[in-house]
């Protein structure tokens, strides 16, 4: 039986896809291509997203003419699930700086804004550091990089392994932390509590007790941020390569 929250759809296989790089280019909106293979796929699945950005930046990336994304997905996980939405309403959370105290916090920040301060790269821009709900996100060249700046950073960084190289410095300076670091983008990673990945938005589905729970990213290798949620036995791992890759693998899962 659906419970009756999905009382008027006759299925119990949730599906959970990433954002960038699955369901869209990174950090870009969707294609009508998609639009329409989650549309039809809403019929027979329960959908949701499971992206590691904030809430904001992903519904100017998932929200179709002006709608609201928490309403166009079944489930709507940004963060990792640190923020979500079940229907439209939002399920309870935790956050990071009450996880990590503030004088545990003050010491990283320093830490990263005085790494940040001292690496030598072709360009910086600005916002090095965001504070989110349930995570910090760093990044070297700053968020406020435009989609040509990062594609030109993302070529550098995988030819010299800067953010690698940071992170290995995080972790040596900072070992009894309890924190993850994730490499999920093109220009930043993500700091969060051991755990907070996306198995985190696993925990707001579990009362629905589906029969399969599908889960579509591209970064699902050892390391990626995909990686853990993919490989968990509660899920059904697709790795894509694109978005339309995303498509072709629907097409057959759901005829
Ligand atoms: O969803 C993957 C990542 O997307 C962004 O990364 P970047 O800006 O480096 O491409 C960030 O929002 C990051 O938090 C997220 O994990």
């Amino acid at each position: 039986m659906v419970s009756a929250a999905f009382a008027d759809r006759l299925t119990k296989k949730l599906v959970l896809f990433d954002v960038d790089g699955t369901l869209t280019p990174a950090r870009q909106a969707l294609s009508p291509e998609m639009i329409a293979a989650l549309d039809d796929l809403r019929k027979k699945a329960i959908v949701g997203f499971v992206g590691g950005s904030d809430l904001v930046k992903i519904s100017e990336q998932l929200s179709v003419n002006g709608s609201n994304a928490v309403d166009d997905f079944d489930y709507a996980f940004a963060e990792n699930g640190l923020t979500a939405y079940k229907l439209g309403k939002p399920l309870e959370s935790q956050s990071f700086i009450k996880f990590l105290g503030e004088d545990r916090y003050k010491p990283l920040v320093n830490f990263i804004l005085h790494y940040v301060a001292d690496m030598d790269i072709p360009i910086k821009r600005g916002t090095f550091v965001e504070f989110r709900n349930g995570m910090v996100n760093v990044s070297p060249i700053g968020r406020n990089a435009t989609i040509e700046e990062r594609l030109a950073f993302q070529a550098y960084d995988q030819k010299h392994g800067l953010r690698g190289a940071f992170v290995k410095a995080l972790q040596e300076k900072f070992p009894d932390y309890g924190l993850t670091y994730s490499i999920g983008g093109q220009i930043s990673f993500d700091i969060f509590p051991n755990g907070w990945d996306k198995t985190y938005a696993l925990r707001h589905v579990e009362d629905e007790e589906f029969d399969e729970i599908h889960f579509f990213g591209d970064k699902t290798y050892k390391g990626g941020n995909d990686y853990e949620i993919f490989s968990d036995p509660r899920t059904i791992g697709h790795s894509v390569t694109s978005p339309a890759d995303t498509i072709r693998i629907l097409a057959e899962l759901f005829p």
